[in-house]
Protein backbone atom coordinates (compact mmCIF):
# COMPACT_ATOMS: atom_id res chain seq x y z
CA UNK A 1 0.00 0.00 0.00
CA UNK A 2 0.75 3.43 -1.03
CA UNK A 3 0.48 6.36 0.91
CA UNK A 4 -0.26 9.55 -0.21
CA UNK A 5 1.17 12.72 2.52
CA UNK A 6 -0.56 15.56 1.39
CA UNK A 7 2.64 17.30 3.07
CA UNK A 8 1.12 20.28 3.68
CA UNK A 9 -1.64 19.18 5.97
CA UNK A 10 -0.09 15.31 7.34
CA UNK A 11 1.80 16.70 10.60
CA UNK A 12 3.46 20.17 11.27
CA UNK A 13 6.93 19.48 12.91
CA UNK A 14 7.86 23.34 13.58
CA UNK A 15 4.56 24.35 15.07
CA UNK A 16 3.74 26.86 12.33
CA UNK A 17 0.41 25.47 11.15
CA UNK A 18 1.82 23.94 8.14
CA UNK A 19 2.38 20.53 7.81
CA UNK A 20 6.22 19.44 6.55
CA UNK A 21 9.14 17.64 6.50
CA UNK A 22 10.24 16.95 10.36
CA UNK A 23 6.78 16.72 11.09
CA UNK A 24 6.33 13.71 7.92
CA UNK A 25 9.18 12.41 9.73
CA UNK A 26 8.00 12.66 13.15
CA UNK A 27 5.26 10.22 11.93
CA UNK A 28 6.86 7.64 10.44
CA UNK A 29 6.35 5.29 13.36
CA UNK A 30 3.02 5.74 13.05
CA UNK A 31 3.02 4.89 8.92
CA UNK A 32 5.40 1.43 9.90
CA UNK A 33 2.58 0.61 12.50
CA UNK A 34 -0.13 1.21 9.88
CA UNK A 35 1.64 -1.18 7.50
CA UNK A 36 2.52 1.45 4.90
CA UNK A 37 4.98 0.08 1.59
CA UNK A 38 5.52 3.17 0.79
CA UNK A 39 4.36 7.00 0.97
CA UNK A 40 4.74 9.46 -1.73
CA UNK A 41 5.26 13.16 -0.76
CA UNK A 42 3.19 15.54 -2.62
CA UNK A 43 5.54 18.63 -3.62
CA UNK A 44 7.88 20.19 -0.89
CA UNK A 45 9.86 22.18 -3.53
CA UNK A 46 10.74 25.81 -3.72
CA UNK A 47 6.91 27.30 -4.81
CA UNK A 48 5.18 30.82 -4.53
CA UNK A 49 2.18 27.59 -3.38
CA UNK A 50 -0.05 29.58 -5.71
CA UNK A 51 -1.55 25.77 -6.41
CA UNK A 52 -0.24 24.55 -3.05
CA UNK A 53 3.25 23.61 -4.23
CA UNK A 54 2.31 21.99 -7.91
CA UNK A 55 4.09 25.52 -8.91
CA UNK A 56 7.94 25.04 -8.51
CA UNK A 57 10.59 27.70 -8.66
CA UNK A 58 12.99 25.21 -8.14
CA UNK A 59 13.10 21.53 -8.64
CA UNK A 60 16.20 20.91 -6.41
CA UNK A 61 15.37 22.48 -3.67
CA UNK A 62 13.03 22.03 -0.26
CA UNK A 63 11.20 25.45 -0.23
CA UNK A 64 11.83 26.58 3.92
CA UNK A 65 7.47 26.24 4.40
CA UNK A 66 8.23 22.50 4.41
CA UNK A 67 11.86 22.36 5.94
CA UNK A 68 15.44 22.16 3.93
CA UNK A 69 17.20 19.25 1.75
CA UNK A 70 18.55 18.38 4.92
CA UNK A 71 15.38 17.25 6.27
CA UNK A 72 14.22 15.85 2.70
CA UNK A 73 17.92 13.82 2.89
CA UNK A 74 16.89 12.65 6.53
CA UNK A 75 12.99 11.72 5.88
CA UNK A 76 14.08 9.05 3.49
CA UNK A 77 16.85 7.74 4.89
CA UNK A 78 15.00 7.34 8.09
CA UNK A 79 12.07 5.90 6.19
CA UNK A 80 14.14 3.25 4.29
CA UNK A 81 15.44 2.14 7.82
CA UNK A 82 11.96 1.17 9.00
CA UNK A 83 11.32 -0.15 5.17
CA UNK A 84 9.68 2.38 3.81
CA UNK A 85 9.80 3.45 0.22
CA UNK A 86 9.73 6.96 -1.13
CA UNK A 87 8.41 8.43 -3.48
CA UNK A 88 8.52 11.90 -4.27
CA UNK A 89 6.05 14.32 -7.02
CA UNK A 90 8.03 15.73 -10.06
CA UNK A 91 5.71 18.51 -11.68
CA UNK A 92 7.00 18.30 -15.71
CA UNK A 93 4.34 19.75 -17.62
CA UNK A 94 4.25 23.58 -16.20
CA UNK A 95 6.59 25.43 -14.06
CA UNK A 96 5.81 28.53 -11.26
CA UNK A 97 5.66 31.72 -13.13
CA UNK A 98 8.27 32.51 -10.48
CA UNK A 99 10.81 29.50 -12.30
CA UNK A 100 14.25 31.48 -13.57
CA UNK A 101 13.29 30.30 -16.88
CA UNK A 102 10.02 31.87 -16.99
CA UNK A 103 11.36 34.75 -15.58
CA UNK A 104 14.01 34.95 -18.21
CA UNK A 105 10.91 34.26 -21.05
CA UNK A 106 9.12 37.21 -19.81
CA UNK A 107 12.18 39.78 -20.51
CA UNK A 108 12.12 37.94 -23.70
CA UNK A 109 14.88 35.60 -23.26
CA UNK A 110 14.90 31.76 -24.29
CA UNK A 111 10.80 31.76 -24.88
CA UNK A 112 11.01 29.20 -26.88
CA UNK A 113 11.30 26.80 -23.46
CA UNK A 114 7.40 27.77 -23.00
CA UNK A 115 4.74 27.80 -25.92
CA UNK A 116 4.41 31.47 -26.49
CA UNK A 117 2.04 32.47 -29.62
CA UNK A 118 1.16 35.89 -31.22
CA UNK A 119 -2.56 34.46 -30.97
CA UNK A 120 -4.50 32.61 -28.27
CA UNK A 121 -5.78 29.41 -29.55
CA UNK A 122 -9.51 28.56 -27.85
CA UNK A 123 -8.85 26.01 -25.60
CA UNK A 124 -9.48 26.65 -21.58
CA UNK A 125 -7.64 26.42 -18.36
CA UNK A 126 -8.69 23.03 -16.45
CA UNK A 127 -9.14 26.15 -13.50
CA UNK A 128 -11.43 27.98 -15.41
CA UNK A 129 -11.18 30.76 -18.23
CA UNK A 130 -8.57 30.83 -20.72
CA UNK A 131 -5.62 28.74 -21.24
CA UNK A 132 -3.99 31.94 -22.72
CA UNK A 133 -2.35 34.85 -20.63
CA UNK A 134 -1.42 38.20 -22.28
CA UNK A 135 2.81 39.24 -21.30
CA UNK A 136 3.78 43.05 -21.85
CA UNK A 137 4.97 42.89 -25.37
CA UNK A 138 1.67 41.25 -26.52
CA UNK A 139 3.00 37.58 -26.81
CA UNK A 140 0.41 34.75 -25.13
CA UNK A 141 1.93 31.54 -23.44
CA UNK A 142 0.05 29.22 -22.68
CA UNK A 143 -1.27 27.39 -19.41
CA UNK A 144 -3.14 24.51 -19.14
CA UNK A 145 -3.46 24.99 -15.38
CA UNK A 146 -3.13 28.57 -13.53
CA UNK A 147 -2.17 31.64 -15.00
CA UNK A 148 1.00 31.61 -12.56
CA UNK A 149 1.55 27.63 -13.79
CA UNK A 150 3.16 28.39 -17.65
CA UNK A 151 3.47 24.99 -19.45
CA UNK A 152 6.89 23.67 -20.79
CA UNK A 153 7.76 22.98 -24.29
CA UNK A 154 8.48 19.68 -24.17
CA UNK A 155 10.08 19.88 -27.72
CA UNK A 156 12.58 21.60 -26.59
CA UNK A 157 16.09 19.49 -25.66
CA UNK A 158 16.92 21.85 -23.22
CA UNK A 159 13.75 21.06 -21.13
CA UNK A 160 14.54 17.45 -21.69
CA UNK A 161 17.66 17.36 -20.21
CA UNK A 162 16.80 19.70 -17.42
CA UNK A 163 14.10 16.97 -16.06
CA UNK A 164 16.51 14.04 -16.08
CA UNK A 165 19.02 15.90 -14.12
CA UNK A 166 16.31 16.35 -12.15
CA UNK A 167 15.52 13.42 -11.40
CA UNK A 168 18.56 11.78 -11.07
CA UNK A 169 19.25 14.61 -8.60
CA UNK A 170 16.23 12.86 -6.49
CA UNK A 171 17.55 9.64 -7.18
CA UNK A 172 20.74 10.03 -6.51
CA UNK A 173 19.62 11.52 -2.86
CA UNK A 174 17.78 8.47 -2.37
CA UNK A 175 14.44 8.55 -3.28
CA UNK A 176 12.09 5.34 -4.88
CA UNK A 177 10.59 6.77 -7.17
CA UNK A 178 8.29 9.99 -8.68
CA UNK A 179 4.82 10.25 -9.28
CA UNK A 180 4.76 12.10 -12.41
CA UNK A 181 1.94 14.85 -12.48
CA UNK A 182 -0.13 15.64 -15.36
CA UNK A 183 1.53 12.79 -17.28
CA UNK A 184 -0.34 12.69 -19.79
CA UNK A 185 -0.09 16.38 -20.65
CA UNK A 186 3.55 17.04 -21.57
CA UNK A 187 3.40 17.24 -25.19
CA UNK A 188 0.28 19.29 -26.89
CA UNK A 189 -0.70 18.43 -30.48
CA UNK A 190 1.19 19.92 -33.27
CA UNK A 191 -0.56 23.37 -35.10
CA UNK A 192 -2.09 23.58 -31.35
CA UNK A 193 -5.60 23.06 -33.17
CA UNK A 194 -8.51 24.93 -32.10
CA UNK A 195 -11.04 22.90 -30.25
CA UNK A 196 -14.16 24.90 -31.09
CA UNK A 197 -16.76 23.09 -28.54
CA UNK A 198 -18.32 25.73 -25.69
CA UNK A 199 -17.49 23.91 -22.69
CA UNK A 200 -14.28 21.98 -23.26
CA UNK A 201 -13.43 21.71 -19.38
CA UNK A 202 -16.33 19.14 -18.71
CA UNK A 203 -15.05 17.11 -21.46
CA UNK A 204 -11.02 16.65 -19.84
CA UNK A 205 -10.79 12.78 -19.05
CA UNK A 206 -12.58 12.05 -22.40
CA UNK A 207 -10.26 11.41 -25.36
CA UNK A 208 -12.30 14.91 -26.79
CA UNK A 209 -9.55 17.58 -25.69
CA UNK A 210 -6.75 17.68 -27.71
CA UNK A 211 -4.02 18.66 -25.21
CA UNK A 212 -4.38 15.23 -23.41
CA UNK A 213 -2.63 11.89 -23.89
CA UNK A 214 -1.03 12.51 -27.11
CA UNK A 215 1.31 9.27 -28.10
CA UNK A 216 4.42 12.06 -27.91
CA UNK A 217 4.09 11.76 -24.36
CA UNK A 218 5.29 7.85 -24.33
CA UNK A 219 8.70 8.97 -25.32
CA UNK A 220 9.62 10.99 -22.73
CA UNK A 221 8.23 8.14 -19.80
CA UNK A 222 10.55 5.51 -22.00
CA UNK A 223 12.90 8.01 -21.62
CA UNK A 224 12.89 8.70 -17.78
CA UNK A 225 12.40 4.95 -17.63
CA UNK A 226 15.76 4.29 -18.71
CA UNK A 227 17.12 6.52 -15.83
CA UNK A 228 14.91 4.64 -13.52
CA UNK A 229 16.20 1.07 -14.49
CA UNK A 230 20.24 2.83 -14.22
CA UNK A 231 20.15 2.82 -10.41
CA UNK A 232 19.82 0.18 -8.35
CA UNK A 233 17.36 -1.09 -6.17
CA UNK A 234 13.45 -0.57 -7.99
CA UNK A 235 13.03 2.80 -8.71
CA UNK A 236 9.85 3.61 -9.88
CA UNK A 237 7.16 5.52 -11.50
CA UNK A 238 3.87 6.40 -10.82
CA UNK A 239 1.64 8.32 -13.75
CA UNK A 240 -0.91 10.60 -12.77
CA UNK A 241 -2.66 10.26 -16.29
CA UNK A 242 -6.48 10.94 -16.82
CA UNK A 243 -7.11 8.54 -19.77
CA UNK A 244 -10.46 8.46 -21.07
CA UNK A 245 -10.48 4.33 -20.54
CA UNK A 246 -8.21 1.58 -19.37
CA UNK A 247 -7.13 0.67 -22.30
CA UNK A 248 -5.48 3.81 -22.79
CA UNK A 249 -4.40 4.08 -19.11
CA UNK A 250 -2.49 1.20 -20.10
CA UNK A 251 -0.35 2.50 -22.39
CA UNK A 252 1.43 4.37 -19.54
CA UNK A 253 2.71 1.02 -17.72
CA UNK A 254 3.86 -1.09 -20.77
CA UNK A 255 7.10 -2.90 -19.75
CA UNK A 256 9.43 0.25 -21.03
CA UNK A 257 7.39 3.08 -19.70
CA UNK A 258 6.16 3.81 -16.02
CA UNK A 259 5.34 0.93 -13.75
CA UNK A 260 1.93 2.26 -12.16
CA UNK A 261 -0.67 4.51 -13.46
CA UNK A 262 -3.14 5.48 -10.93
CA UNK A 263 -6.76 4.21 -11.47
CA UNK A 264 -9.02 7.27 -11.62
CA UNK A 265 -12.05 5.16 -13.37
CA UNK A 266 -11.88 3.53 -10.03
CA UNK A 267 -11.93 6.18 -7.97
CA UNK A 268 -14.44 7.57 -9.99
CA UNK A 269 -17.06 4.81 -10.16
CA UNK A 270 -20.66 5.22 -7.72
CA UNK A 271 -21.07 2.51 -4.74
CA UNK A 272 -23.12 0.04 -6.70
CA UNK A 273 -22.01 -3.69 -7.66
CA UNK A 274 -22.66 -3.56 -11.71
CA UNK A 275 -20.36 -0.89 -12.15
CA UNK A 276 -17.79 -1.61 -9.91
CA UNK A 277 -17.39 -4.95 -10.86
CA UNK A 278 -17.02 -3.60 -14.29
CA UNK A 279 -14.69 -1.28 -13.28
CA UNK A 280 -12.88 -4.00 -11.36
CA UNK A 281 -12.87 -6.36 -14.23
CA UNK A 282 -11.77 -4.24 -16.86
CA UNK A 283 -8.81 -2.47 -14.46
CA UNK A 284 -6.99 -6.09 -13.90
CA UNK A 285 -7.73 -7.52 -17.83
CA UNK A 286 -6.14 -4.13 -19.06
CA UNK A 287 -3.25 -3.79 -16.54
CA UNK A 288 -2.37 -7.83 -16.87
CA UNK A 289 -2.47 -7.04 -20.72
CA UNK A 290 0.67 -5.00 -20.54
CA UNK A 291 2.57 -6.80 -17.08
CA UNK A 292 1.64 -4.04 -14.56
CA UNK A 293 -0.35 -4.33 -11.53
CA UNK A 294 -3.82 -2.85 -11.07
CA UNK A 295 -3.98 0.03 -8.91
CA UNK A 296 -6.88 1.29 -6.80
CA UNK A 297 -7.45 4.82 -5.32
CA UNK A 298 -10.60 6.18 -3.11
CA UNK A 299 -9.15 9.69 -2.73
CA UNK A 300 -6.44 11.99 -2.86
CA UNK A 301 -5.66 15.77 -2.10
CA UNK A 302 -7.86 16.84 -6.12
CA UNK A 303 -11.26 15.04 -4.83
CA UNK A 304 -14.05 15.09 -3.06
CA UNK A 305 -13.15 12.54 0.01
CA UNK A 306 -14.81 9.31 -0.59
CA UNK A 307 -16.85 9.11 3.16
CA UNK A 308 -18.49 12.32 1.71
CA UNK A 309 -18.98 11.19 -2.33
CA UNK A 310 -20.13 7.38 -1.08
CA UNK A 311 -22.61 8.97 1.49
CA UNK A 312 -21.66 6.96 4.69
CA UNK A 313 -18.28 6.02 7.19
CA UNK A 314 -20.51 2.25 6.94
CA UNK A 315 -20.17 2.24 2.95
CA UNK A 316 -16.35 4.16 3.30
CA UNK A 317 -15.40 0.76 5.66
CA UNK A 318 -16.77 -1.12 3.28
CA UNK A 319 -15.50 0.48 0.24
CA UNK A 320 -11.90 -0.02 2.60
CA UNK A 321 -11.95 -3.79 2.53
CA UNK A 322 -12.94 -4.39 -0.97
CA UNK A 323 -9.91 -1.91 -2.08
CA UNK A 324 -8.10 -3.76 0.08
CA UNK A 325 -8.78 -7.28 -1.10
CA UNK A 326 -7.83 -6.68 -4.68
CA UNK A 327 -4.67 -7.75 -6.18
CA UNK A 328 -2.29 -4.97 -7.21
CA UNK A 329 -1.18 -1.69 -5.63
CA UNK A 330 -3.60 0.27 -3.16
CA UNK A 331 -3.15 3.93 -2.54
CA UNK A 332 -4.06 5.76 0.69
CA UNK A 333 -4.53 9.40 1.09
CA UNK A 334 -3.62 10.52 4.65
CA UNK A 335 -6.78 10.80 6.89
CA UNK A 336 -8.59 8.49 4.75
CA UNK A 337 -7.51 6.00 7.42
CA UNK A 338 -9.59 7.97 9.55
CA UNK A 339 -12.81 8.32 7.53
CA UNK A 340 -12.41 12.16 7.10
CA UNK A 341 -15.62 13.47 5.73
CA UNK A 342 -14.91 16.29 2.93
CA UNK A 343 -15.08 19.69 5.35
CA UNK A 344 -18.09 21.34 3.29
CA UNK A 345 -18.37 24.88 4.92
CA UNK A 346 -14.73 26.07 5.09
CA UNK A 347 -15.29 30.02 5.48
CA UNK A 348 -14.52 31.42 2.20
CA UNK A 349 -11.45 33.26 3.28
CA UNK A 350 -9.50 29.66 3.90
CA UNK A 351 -10.77 28.26 0.18
CA UNK A 352 -7.86 29.53 -1.87
CA UNK A 353 -7.83 26.91 -4.54
CA UNK A 354 -6.95 27.83 -7.83
CA UNK A 355 -9.44 25.43 -9.58
CA UNK A 356 -12.23 27.54 -7.90
CA UNK A 357 -12.49 29.80 -10.31
CA UNK A 358 -13.85 27.00 -12.70
CA UNK A 359 -16.65 27.07 -10.44
CA UNK A 360 -16.07 28.13 -6.29
CA UNK A 361 -18.03 24.40 -5.74
CA UNK A 362 -14.82 22.45 -7.61
CA UNK A 363 -12.76 23.52 -5.05
CA UNK A 364 -10.29 21.10 -3.02
CA UNK A 365 -9.63 22.59 -0.30
CA UNK A 366 -12.10 20.97 1.74
CA UNK A 367 -10.14 17.38 0.95
CA UNK A 368 -7.07 19.17 2.23
CA UNK A 369 -8.04 19.91 5.81
CA UNK A 370 -5.16 18.79 8.45
CA UNK A 371 -4.83 15.63 10.20
CA UNK A 372 -6.41 15.06 13.38
CA UNK A 373 -3.56 13.53 15.69
CA UNK A 374 -5.00 14.45 19.06
CA UNK A 375 -8.45 14.62 20.74
CA UNK A 376 -8.38 17.78 22.44
CA UNK A 377 -9.19 20.59 21.02
CA UNK A 378 -6.30 22.02 18.37
CA UNK A 379 -5.63 18.09 17.65
CA UNK A 380 -2.28 18.50 17.83
CA UNK A 381 -1.92 21.85 15.55
CA UNK A 382 -1.40 25.08 16.52
CA UNK A 383 -3.60 27.38 13.97
CA UNK A 384 -3.78 25.15 11.29
CA UNK A 385 -3.47 26.15 7.79
CA UNK A 386 -6.86 25.33 7.42
CA UNK A 387 -9.28 25.60 10.07
CA UNK A 388 -10.27 21.99 11.69
CA UNK A 389 -14.04 20.58 11.91
CA UNK A 390 -15.34 20.74 15.60
CA UNK A 391 -16.23 17.40 16.82
CA UNK A 392 -13.45 15.70 15.14
CA UNK A 393 -11.56 14.32 18.34
CA UNK A 394 -13.47 10.84 18.12
CA UNK A 395 -12.06 10.65 14.37
CA UNK A 396 -8.40 11.30 15.72
CA UNK A 397 -4.97 9.02 15.67
CA UNK A 398 -5.29 8.89 19.75
CA UNK A 399 -9.01 8.49 19.85
CA UNK A 400 -9.07 5.67 17.28
CA UNK A 401 -5.73 4.03 17.88
CA UNK A 402 -6.54 1.89 20.94
CA UNK A 403 -10.62 1.62 19.99
CA UNK A 404 -11.11 -2.18 18.07
CA UNK A 405 -13.83 -1.39 16.01
CA UNK A 406 -12.38 1.88 14.99
CA UNK A 407 -11.61 2.90 10.82
CA UNK A 408 -7.85 3.02 11.80
CA UNK A 409 -7.99 -0.43 13.43
CA UNK A 410 -9.84 -1.44 10.48
CA UNK A 411 -7.12 -0.31 7.93
CA UNK A 412 -4.34 -1.59 10.61
CA UNK A 413 -5.58 -4.89 10.64
CA UNK A 414 -6.82 -5.15 6.82
CA UNK A 415 -3.35 -3.83 5.52
CA UNK A 416 -1.61 -6.34 7.60
CA UNK A 417 -3.99 -9.49 6.70
CA UNK A 418 -3.69 -8.23 3.41
CA UNK A 419 0.12 -9.85 3.56
CA UNK A 420 -1.29 -13.15 3.53
CA UNK A 421 -3.42 -12.77 0.37
CA UNK A 422 -2.14 -13.80 -2.56
CA UNK A 423 -3.55 -14.80 -6.23
CA UNK A 424 -6.22 -14.41 -9.20
CA UNK A 425 -9.25 -12.41 -8.41
CA UNK A 426 -11.99 -15.25 -9.20
CA UNK A 427 -15.85 -13.62 -8.81
CA UNK A 428 -18.58 -15.93 -7.59
CA UNK A 429 -22.07 -15.52 -8.21
CA UNK A 430 -24.05 -13.51 -5.51
CA UNK A 431 -27.02 -11.75 -5.53
CA UNK A 432 -27.85 -8.37 -7.12
CA UNK A 433 -26.39 -5.33 -5.27
CA UNK A 434 -23.38 -7.96 -3.71
CA UNK A 435 -19.86 -8.43 -4.98
CA UNK A 436 -18.28 -11.83 -4.23
CA UNK A 437 -14.93 -12.95 -4.99
CA UNK A 438 -11.62 -15.33 -4.22
CA UNK A 439 -8.73 -15.44 -3.98
CA UNK A 440 -6.04 -18.10 -4.87
CA UNK A 441 -5.71 -19.70 -0.85
CA UNK A 442 -9.05 -19.76 -0.20
CA UNK A 443 -9.75 -16.02 0.78
CA UNK A 444 -12.89 -14.72 0.18
CA UNK A 445 -14.45 -10.67 -0.06
CA UNK A 446 -18.31 -10.40 0.28
CA UNK A 447 -19.51 -6.67 0.41
CA UNK A 448 -23.07 -5.82 0.24
CA UNK A 449 -23.49 -2.49 -1.79
CA UNK A 450 -26.99 -1.79 -0.70
CA UNK A 451 -29.02 -0.56 2.08
CA UNK A 452 -30.40 -3.58 2.75
CA UNK A 453 -29.30 -6.96 4.69
CA UNK A 454 -29.01 -9.99 2.36
CA UNK A 455 -29.11 -13.41 2.75
CA UNK A 456 -26.03 -15.20 1.62
CA UNK A 457 -24.59 -18.23 3.34
CA UNK A 458 -21.05 -18.05 5.31
CA UNK A 459 -18.36 -18.86 2.88
CA UNK A 460 -16.18 -20.13 5.45
CA UNK A 461 -14.86 -18.46 8.79
CA UNK A 462 -15.31 -14.61 8.94
CA UNK A 463 -11.58 -12.80 9.51
CA UNK A 464 -12.49 -9.05 9.33
CA UNK A 465 -15.60 -7.01 8.71
CA UNK A 466 -16.37 -3.69 8.09
CA UNK A 467 -19.91 -4.06 9.71
CA UNK A 468 -21.93 -6.34 12.07
CA UNK A 469 -21.38 -10.33 11.06
CA UNK A 470 -24.82 -12.35 11.36
CA UNK A 471 -25.01 -15.80 10.18
CA UNK A 472 -26.34 -16.57 6.93
CA UNK A 473 -26.69 -12.44 6.13
CA UNK A 474 -24.74 -9.76 4.50
CA UNK A 475 -25.18 -6.36 6.54
CA UNK A 476 -26.24 -3.87 4.42
CA UNK A 477 -23.43 -1.38 3.42
CA UNK A 478 -20.51 -3.92 4.62
CA UNK A 479 -17.52 -6.10 3.32
CA UNK A 480 -16.43 -9.04 5.27
CA UNK A 481 -13.39 -11.32 4.53
CA UNK A 482 -13.96 -14.80 5.25
CA UNK A 483 -10.92 -17.82 5.23
CA UNK A 484 -13.03 -20.56 3.24
CA UNK A 485 -13.15 -23.88 5.51
CA UNK A 486 -11.06 -26.39 3.90
CA UNK A 487 -12.47 -28.91 2.85
O1 LIG B 1 -3.75 17.34 -11.14
C1 LIG B 1 -4.03 17.25 -12.53
C2 LIG B 1 -5.44 17.41 -12.87
O2 LIG B 1 -5.81 17.18 -14.00
C3 LIG B 1 -6.35 17.94 -11.80
O3 LIG B 1 -6.59 19.26 -12.16
C4 LIG B 1 -7.63 17.21 -11.66
O4 LIG B 1 -8.20 16.93 -12.89
C5 LIG B 1 -8.62 18.05 -10.90
O5 LIG B 1 -7.99 18.68 -9.83
C6 LIG B 1 -9.76 17.21 -10.36
O6 LIG B 1 -10.58 18.03 -9.57
C7 LIG B 1 -2.43 17.54 -10.75
C8 LIG B 1 -2.34 17.71 -9.25
O7 LIG B 1 -2.74 16.53 -8.63
C9 LIG B 1 -3.15 18.90 -8.84
O8 LIG B 1 -3.15 19.09 -7.46
C10 LIG B 1 -2.55 20.13 -9.52
O9 LIG B 1 -3.35 21.24 -9.25
C11 LIG B 1 -2.45 19.93 -11.02
O10 LIG B 1 -1.87 18.68 -11.36
C12 LIG B 1 -1.54 20.98 -11.62
O11 LIG B 1 -0.20 20.71 -11.29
Amino acid sequence: MIYQVYVRSFADGNGDGVGDLIGARDRLGYLADLGVDAIWLTPFYTSPMADFGYDVADYRDVDPLFGTLGDAKALIDEAHGLGIRVIVDIVPNHTSSAHPWFQEALRGVNRDRYIFRDQPNDWESIFGGSAWTQVEDGQWYLHLFDSSQPDLNWDHPEVRAEFESVLRFWLDLGVDGFRVDVAHGMVKPEGLPDIGHADQVRMIGSDVVPYFDNDAVHEIHRSWRKILDSYPGERIGVAEAWAPTPERLARYVRPDELHQAFNFHYLGTRWEAGPLRHVITESLETAASVGAPSTWVLSNHDVKRHVTRFGSVERARAAALLMLALPGSAYVYNGEELGLPEVLDLPEEFCLDPQRLRDPDSGRDGCRVPMPWTSAEGYGWSSPWLPMPAGWGPLSVEAQSGEAGSMLSLYREALRLRRTVSGELRWSDSPEGTLVFSRDDGFVCTVNLTGSEIAFPAPGEPVLSSGPVEPGTLAPDSATWWRAKVA
